[in-house]
């Protein structure tokens, strides 16, 4: 903290589910936070943030959000009523000890959580749970898990370079990834690497804003992204492109993975992804001419069936050329940065009952001996974001309470007994690790909570002291420990080290870097079980992740529903976050459109700017069109979000088609957002 014409200034992290992880200076007066601007000691954000960022303070006084405990009287009825936290805590901490008297055991108690704030110190909500004793709690990431795993089976960890690194690059792919919206601060990288003379390439079925900025955009079809991989490695393979040095030094299944591509066929494959040959083969040299290649692998193209093998023909195209492990080169997914702490308040629980997150609907309803009677959600609105919106709508009615924490009175705050006001990040101390960039913040306390907010972790607190008031030895979870105490027991030496600091509370005069090397993989020596990049995994579970089976074709639409239907992340939103506040978002999205092509817009005599029908055999959402040739003729886009005026039960038409992979790094598989399938009509 300093102070700065006038202003109490406090360093913040936004923790939100977002690449940049920006660092944010907070500045107060009279104890009111009355301006947010970028850290310009950040090396990754340097000193700028999204318009999200921008809009902070609005989102902290923004007079929707939620000021005190309060409780509904018949759930979903609107009747809700204003409580104390001491009432609060009561009623939620009776219902704990009757449940686990009734069943005699915890597992009726169920606990999702995911990515509202990533912060270190909110895994106080897992820790608390566990000190429950065995409960049941949602796993898994409905988020990138398929794409993690495909990194662990050829590379063994999901590693990327810094963003950085892409000033070296010759040529930078784009793969399924839309940085101009969703990780803003990495445009720079990609301009600066253009006016060092690299070519941008983006790879999206969807004409995005990041589209707009490349030398090439290729138009592909949904899911078929191993098999353009494919046809590039085979033609790359045919001319004289393969780093044979890297191949036999670094890399072991090269043998049987080239038999298996002597039997593809470029031209089938071309048919495919939807290319022309031409444009494969210009491609192709593209790549085997401009050494080093930076591809970015994104969320969005693991969002299908084949996801996770669609990333691993990438991974291989990289691999095949020499490109893994070169600065400026590689093959760049994420990092799960929170590896540098130690998250010691979680006391894992080895008996806990675990649902996927991804079939949380499903899992509620065939989960049996004990049954779930009680939910307590944390950082998710599960209405907006999870699959099979209608069948979880029916399974939470048969739950005997329902406990949201939460910051606005989302659609799944609405459809809760009780509802606890949480915190934002100016009103907490904590740490948010990044899952792209390495620098590492501190967040501190800029202002007192607004009204009676509390953060997850006082939360945690406060349940575990109303448990043990009613019955001795109920929660062993640190009531005692300060959150900078908590935060101390974070570091470890090792840490420290990375960091080049001695104690965090250095990080209060700016975020560090951590030592991780700039390029991935530089050493060339991976953390798979031969310690070489595996073109043929033999892991664990490698099996059912496609192991000996290059290709996975992707689904398609058919005669009766003939459109894909992806809702991919929103430039003024973060997923569910943003667009329900009316303060702070332009008129443009106060409601959700959908991009429909031209000649489907003729085909179905839809007018641009008229309301038209999305629906399939599990439901139907009222949306308005916007006719635009950045969609193909059977693809329709709608970003997806919570607008509380509009539409925002797009994943109602998703019948919770899982991706194949994620086992390996989230415990659960993945989900295929974006394989659903629609017809659409004039509303
Ligand atoms: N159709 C479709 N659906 C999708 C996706 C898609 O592409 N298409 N993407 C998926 C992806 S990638 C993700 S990551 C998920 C994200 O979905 P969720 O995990 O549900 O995350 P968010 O919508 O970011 O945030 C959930 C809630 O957390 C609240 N929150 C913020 N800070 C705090 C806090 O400190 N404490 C508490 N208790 N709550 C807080 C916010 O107000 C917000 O309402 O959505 C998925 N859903
Ligand atoms: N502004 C903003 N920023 C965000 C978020 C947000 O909601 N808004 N969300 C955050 C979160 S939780 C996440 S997970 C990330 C997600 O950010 P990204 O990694 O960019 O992922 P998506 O937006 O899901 O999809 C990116 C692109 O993939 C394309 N795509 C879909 N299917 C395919 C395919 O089969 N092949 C190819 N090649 N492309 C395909 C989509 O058309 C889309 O343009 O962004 C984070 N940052
Ligand atoms: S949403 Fe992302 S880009 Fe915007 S301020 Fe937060 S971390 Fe930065
Ligand atoms: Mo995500």
């Amino acid at each position: 903290m300093f102070t700065q014409d006038g202003y109490q200034v406090t360093r913040h992290i936004c923790p939100r589910n977002c690449y940049d992880t920006c660092s944010m200076l907070a500045y107060v007066r009279n104890g009111r936070l009355e301006k947010v601007t970028g850290d310009p000691l950040h090396g990754y954000t340097r000193g700028k943030l999204c318009s999200k960022g921008y809009n902070y303070v609005k989102r902290v006084y923004s007079p929707e959000r939620l000021k005190f405990p309060m409780r509904q009287l018949g759930r979903g009825s609107g009747n809700w009523q204003r409580i104390s936290w001491a009432q609060a805590m009561e009623t939620i901490s009776e219902k704990i000890l009757e449940l686990k008297d009734r069943f005699g055991t915890a597992l009726p108690l169920c606990l999702n959580k995911y990515s509202g704030n990533f912060g270190v110190l909110h895994y106080a909500v897992e820790g608390m749970f566990n000190s429950l004793g065995p409960t049941t709690q949602a796993r898994g990431s409905p988020c990138w898990s398929a794409g993690l795993d495909a990194q662990m089976h050829d590379m063994g960890a999901s590693i990327n370079s810094d963003p950085e690194d892409m000033l070296k690059a010759k040529l930078i792919i784009l793969w399924g990834v839309n940085p101009a919206w969703t990780a803003v601060h990495s445009m720079p990288y990609i301009y600066q690497a253009r006016e060092n003379g690299a070519r941008i390439v983006v790879i999206d079925p969807v004409m995005t804003q990041t589209a707009r900025k490349a030398d090439w955009y290729i138009q592909i079809r949904p899911g078929e992204d191993g098999a353009l991989a494919l046809a590039l490695m085979k033609l790359l393979r045919g001319g004289n492109a393969v780093d044979w040095d890297f191949i036999r030094c670094c890399t072991t299944g090269w043998p049987e993975f080239d038999r298996q591509l002597a039997g593809e066929c470029i031209d089938e494959l071309a048919n495919r992804c939807g290319q022309d040959r031409q444009v494969l083969e210009e491609l192709a040299a593209w790549i085997g001419n401009s050494k080093p290649v930076f591809i970015w692998v994104g969320f969005g193209m693991q969002r299908h069936v084949n996801g996770g093998n669609n990333i691993r023909q990438v991974n291989a195209l990289a691999a095949l050329t020499g490109n893994i492990g070169l600065p400026g080169g590689g093959v760049h997914y994420a990092h799960p940065l929170t590896g540098l702490f130690q998250y010691r308040f979680l006391q894992d629980q080895p008996e806990n009952r675990y649902l996927n997150i991804n079939e949380f609907a499903f899992e509620l309803a065939r989960t049996g001996d004990p049954p779930v009677k009680f939910l307590w959600v944390s950082c998710r609105n599960l209405l907006t974001q999870d699959v099979c919106s209608t069948l979880l709508q029916e399974q939470l009615k048969r739950l005997e309470m329902i406990i949201t924490v939460e910051q606005f009175l989302t659609p799944t705050a609405q459809y809760s007994d009780i509802v606890l006001p949480a915190a934002t990040q100016f009103e907490e101390v904590d740490l948010v690790p990044s899952y792209w960039h390495y620098w590492i913040a501190l967040n501190e306390q800029a202002i007192q909570s607004y009204y009676e907010a509390k953060s997850d972790l006082e939360i945690a607190r406060l349940l575990t002291a109303a448990l043990n008031e009613r019955r001795q030895g109920s929660s062993n979870f640190p009531v005692g420990l300060s959150a900078e105490e908590l935060l101390e027991r974070e570091f470890s030496p090792e840490a420290y080290r990375k960091l080049g600091i001695s104690h965090w509370s250095e990080l209060a005069g700016g975020p560090r870097r951590t030592t991780a090397a700039v390029t991935a993989w530089s050493e060339r020596s991976f953390a798979t079980a031969s310690g070489k990049y595996e073109f043929m995994s033999e892991q664990d579970g490698a099996e059912q992740s496609g192991f000996g089976q290059r290709l996975r074709p992707g689904l398609r639409p058919d005669a009766k529903y003939p459109y894909w239907f992806i809702t991919s992340h929103a430039q003024q939103g973060l997923n569910s976050q943003f667009h329900n506040l009316e303060s702070a978002r332009p008129q443009s999205c106060w409601e959700a459109t959908v991009l429909i092509h031209p000649e489907t817009a003729a085909r179905k005599g839809i007018a641009d700017g008229k309301k038209v029908k999305i629906f399939n055999d599990l439901a139907g959402v009222v949306l308005r069109a916007k006719v635009s040739p950045d969609t193909p003729p059977d693809v329709l886009v709608c970003h997806q979000g919570w607008h509380p005026d509009g539409e925002y039960g797009l994943n109602a038409l998703n019948g919770g088609t899982l991706s194949d992979m994620g086992e390996l790094s989230t415990g659960a598989r993945g989900i295929a957002f974006y394989d659903v399938f629609v017809d659409i009509t004039p509303a």
